[in-house]
């Protein structure tokens, strides 16, 4: 199968094309990804500009139409495009569909925020004046999106950023250019205009640029590693344009003494080694006080190393294949940093699989104190550590001690330590007695610190990024 770019409302191949890879199985190609020479983005550019203000002038009608049919029509398909995702990017067939119906969910979400405009009407501190003050379309907006969501995170970048008037160019991860291609492919019988979404694939090194030098591009959002999306800052300030950083996490989870221990270890279970740990929101670092301790490493333990790791579309299977070479290099790496440190390590060796993919076995390192790389360093694998500590101060200090703030949790039975942490942890995002990762789609997702940098995206928070307030004044 081939993924053509879609460029002005036209499919459009390209000299150049990348194979799409199942992780699983290297032997399953599923296709060929177009690559964009730098005139073809230029291109895709120039047609968002003369659709923008097509789109920015269409009723509220028009873009629910639009996007509830995009969300409809994804809800109906989710087994076929959790399917095509999970051979894609590798993460187990209940994740990928999992994943499919919550890209559906954000179409719809945001089909339903098209009709809830806002906007105040207030009176003037001058007699007889009248002020409004309303929400504009930014514009042309760039969306850059990494692989380990391939569905769900553009759907909540594209479904907004529509939702709220704007002209689109999506540039999908390398890795995962089937579910970028299959939303585009819906959007395209949707009812939009031509022009106004746009799908780029190509080298993130050209293409990404070609997006953020534009002076014909207003915005651009961003989900991916702390260093390209400091640079895209540092890019995007230079040009005074928006920007919406969603970057790196080393989440913590703080297990105190009285928590349950049930559902302390399968919170941690699923935090950590879920979608193969490959989330911005996974927990990497496990807070545990010493009442708890010894019960609590032995039963996760036991049921890290009983995760059947397998090929992503075998339905036993609990935990897919790493996404590519180069990241399970990274995690085997990082596994053998921390037993450098002094960490002690279980799992976290190369495994073979039925079929030639990227597996390998999660891995727990104990004995760990918060300083080591291994609990400063984002590694994006399967790789959790354990931390002990005297109480819930030390547990709170070492929870924050950390440049990142995207999610923190904390499982506890006393409520008296759930509030103080929902009020203390330096993080966009609280969990109690609930994983790091895997969050609603109807309220804002973000963090603090280094983690992320602008506006909320998701919920009704997203308007923030996709809007501008317009401040009108009126003598009748
Ligand atoms: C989730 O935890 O449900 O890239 C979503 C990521 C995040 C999304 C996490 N932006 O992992």
């Amino acid at each position: 199968m081939e993924f053509p770019n879609f460029i002005g409302g036209n499919w459009e191949q390209t000299s150049d094309s990348v194979a799409n890879v199942n992780p699983s199985d290297v032997s399953d190609i599923l296709g060929h990804a177009a690559q964009a020479p730098l005139q073809h983005v230029e291109r895709a550019i120039d047609a968002a500009n003369t659709a923008a203000p097509v789109w920015a002038a269409s009723t509220p009608q028009q873009r629910f139409d639009v996007l509830d049919f995009v969300g409809s029509e994804i809800l109906a398909r989710k087994e076929e495009l959790g399917t095509l995702l999970s051979r894609e990017e590798g993460k187990t067939l209940a994740e990928g569909i999992g994943e499919a119906a919550r890209a559906g969910q954000i179409f719809k979400f945001f089909a339903g925020e098209a009709l809830r405009q806002r906007g105040d009407r207030l009176a003037s501190v001058r007699p007889g004046v009248e002020v409004d003050v309303t929400r504009s379309p930014v514009g042309v907006v760039g969306l850059i999106t990494p692989w380990n969501f391939p569905i769900a995170i553009p759907a909540w970048k594209v479904a907004p950023a529509l939702a709220f008037g704007n002209a689109v160019i999506l540039k999908p991860a390398a890795l995962v250019p089937g579910c970028a291609h299959a939303i585009a492919e819906i959007l395209s019988r949707s009812g939009l205009p031509e022009g106004v979404f746009n799908l780029v694939m190509g080298k993130g090194s050209e293409v990404g640029p070609a997006l953020i030098d534009s002076p014909k591009v207003n915005a651009i959002s961003f989900t991916g590693s702390v260093g390209t999306g400091k640079g895209i800052a540092a890019a995007c300030g230079l040009r005074l344009k928006k920007v919406q950083l969603e970057m790196g996490g080393k989440n913590p989870m703080v297990v105190l003494d009285d928590a349950d221990l049930d559902i302390a270890v399968d919170t941690c279970l699923n935090g950590a080694f879920f979608s193969t740990g490959q989330r911005c929101t996974a927990s990497s670092r496990f807070v545990v006080t010493e009442g708890i301790y010894q019960r609590f490493v032995a039963s996760l333990s036991e049921k890290t190393a009983a995760l059947r790791v397998g090929n992503a579309l075998d339905a036993a299977t609990q935990m897919g294949p790493v996404v590519d070479a180069r990241q399970l290099q990274q995690n085997l790496d990082y596994v053998d940093i921390a037993r450098s440190e002094g960490g002690t390590v279980s799992g976290g060796q190369r495994l073979n699989g039925a079929t030639e993919g990227f597996y390998m076995a999660p891995a727990l390192v104990t004995e760990t104190v918060n300083a080591m790389r291994i609990n400063r360093e984002e590694v994006f694998g399967p790789v959790a550590s354990v931390i002990r500590v005297k109480d819930y101060d030390e547990a709170l200090m070492v929870a924050n001690d950390t440049e990142f703030g995207l999610s923190s949790g904390i499982c506890t039975t006393s409520l008296k330590y759930a509030s103080h942490f929902k009020a203390n942890a330096q993080a966009g995002m609280v969990m109690v007695n609930l994983p790091t990762a895997g969050v609603d789609y109807h309220v804002p997702f973000g963090g603090s610190k280094g983690s992320s940098f602008g506006s909320r995206e998701q919920g009704s928070y997203a308007c923030e990024f996709y809007t501008t307030v317009k401040t009108a004044y009126t003598l009748p």
